[in-house]
């Protein structure tokens, strides 16, 4: 089957939206480390409204950490992708022009640290995922004997992390009388900002005390508020649109109408005029804290609920009465726990994350949002579970979700389907949950567990209760009869 590029562009349907800008005139201003479908979902839309609306500076040279998947679908495409939007019974096409070419970084370091040293880079934007900034979930310190790291540690010639890419960029950077670029955070950490400046820094400054002050004093690392729900892309999604477009697109992403991105104001260099979809703000912290626990800690509760009763997709979830009284009580806990911005309307923004979650045609998987829990959970419920607790408030739905998370550990549902636990704390999890006879066992070892769960709140006896009640449970009647406890009576 032809696959998509530059050459076919012509000849897709007319309703096909497509670059209006010539792509031979754009210059790479943006280097992107972590390109997977989210990124091409959401930055990169973003940027290629930049391109269309004629700032050609903001082409995008993009970065796989790890393997060549991405490259393979895309530079056989000129980097063209399709985003498909779909909302109930709408779907719009649209092709985004505006990544110009993939690197693997473990093939071609010196290509990407190159790309990222370059006069036209002004952006580096990061969706490396919560794990990828090798700062400890709990406490935010380097986790120094993470096999990546301490290579990075020891020598930046050919780095093997998102922050030693950075911090050998801007070495060369400043050696060639550059000024840096502005890093920018796309992940769902609080203070994502400060967290990518304080692993770089901290890295530079064991390779380089003038190098760490300088980024220190000429740098920027704004925090950022990133949203917009992109399932991953399924083999039937690309067999549907290949049928629609005429040629084969092994880039695509789906996703949903609904975008945002909410960027502190702190650039060191030039930024694009942005366009619907993005807000400059000089507090991003109240954006963050909002969605990180209205939808993250929603989405994390559904996921483990769902998945440990078998069901796969959030709406399909969701089409239980018990569990929309499960999510509104878990915003009923989580919501007075937030400073929100004085632009969002909680109560309008609660009734919106319904309506997406409820996107029938999104075919969000469960599993998908259940990976790398111990990374998640912190910002999702715990933080949230604590604040409730410093105000003596209840934290019955937040803590079922939380026993959900232990419990998905086991590897099964309760239909006795084996799942794999994706997260890199599950081998010492596993080992700690088999070492525990019983369930008070199983809830205190994680309890115990600082990497996740901060010593204050894993002290706590009222949360400890909770969780053993709702574990027991879990494990006795399952997930469905958990969630019918939510049932109005
Ligand atoms: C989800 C997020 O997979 C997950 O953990 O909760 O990716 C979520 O879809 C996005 O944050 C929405 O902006």
């Amino acid at each position: 089957m032809t696959r998509l590029s530059s050459q076919m562009l012509a000849a897709l349907p007319a309703d096909v939206i497509r670059p209006n800008y010539d792509r031979s005139q754009v210059k790479p201003g943006v280097v992107h480390l972590g390109i997977g479908a989210f990124h091409r979902a959401h930055q990169a839309v973003l940027f290629d409204d930049a391109l269309n609306a004629g700032d050609l500076r903001w082409g995008i040279t993009a970065a796989s950490l790890r393997s060549p998947a991405v490259r393979n679908q895309m530079v056989p495409q000129d980097g063209l992708y399709t985003m498909l939007v779909r909302d109930g019974g709408s779907e719009q096409a649209r092709i985004v022009g505006a990544v110009q070419d993939v690197i693997v970084a473990p093939r071609a370091p010196q290509a990407l640290i190159a790309a990222m040293a370059a006069p036209d880079t002004h952006i580096v934007t990061l969706t490396i995922t919560e794990k990828g900034y090798k700062l400890d979930p709990a406490t935010g310190a380097l986790i120094e004997d993470d096999a990546q790291l301490a290579a990075d540690l020891l020598s930046l010639e050919q780095p093997q992390t998102a922050p030693g890419y950075i911090v050998a960029a801007l070495a060369r950077r400043k050696a060639a009388g550059l000024p840096p670029f502005t890093a920018i955070s796309c992940d769902n950490l609080p203070h994502n900002g400060t967290r990518l400046r304080n692993a770089v820094l901290a890295l530079a400054r064991r390779h380089d005390a003038a190098l760490a002050e300088w980024i220190a004093a000429e740098g920027a690392f704004p925090e950022t508020m990133v949203d917009r729900i992109v399932p991953a892309t399924t083999p039937d999604d690309i067999a549907a649109l290949t049928m629609r477009l005429g040629v084969e697109d092994q880039a695509m992403v789906k996703t949903e109408p609904f975008i945002q991105w909410v960027i502190e104001d702190d650039f060191c260099g030039p930024r694009p005029d942005f366009g619907a979809g993005v807000q400059i703000t000089a507090a991003v912290a109240p954006w963050e804290e909002a969605k990180l626990r209205l939808l993250n800690g929603a989405h994390s509760g559904i996921a483990y609920l769902g998945g440990l009763a078998a069901i796969d997709y959030v709406h399909d979830v969701l089409a239980l009465p018990e569990a929309r009284i499960f999510v509104e009580t878990l915003w009923d806990e989580a919501e007075t726990t937030l400073s929100p911005p004085a632009e969002l309307d909680v109560a309008a923004y609660r009734r919106e994350l319904m309506a997406r979650f409820d996107n029938p045609t999104l075919r969000h998987r469960t599993h998908q949002i259940a990976m790398d829990g111990s990374q998640k959970l912190p910002q999702r419920l715990l933080a949230t579970i604590a604040a409730r607790i410093e105000t003596g408030q209840g934290i019955d739905a937040l803590s079922l979700a939380v026993a959900a998370w232990i419990r998905w550990q086991v590897g099964h549902d309760d239909l006795g389907n084996l799942h794999v636990v994706d997260d890199p704390l599950a081998v010492p999890i596993a080992a700690m949950l088999g070492a525990a006879a019983t369930t008070q066992d199983r809830v205190a070892a994680i309890l115990a567990f600082d990497a996740v769960v901060p010593p204050a709140l894993g002290a706590n006896p009222l949360f400890r209760d909770i969780l053993v009640r709702w574990l027991t449970i879990l494990e006795i009647y399952g997930a469905r009869a958990a969630l019918e406890t939510f049932r109005p009576n």
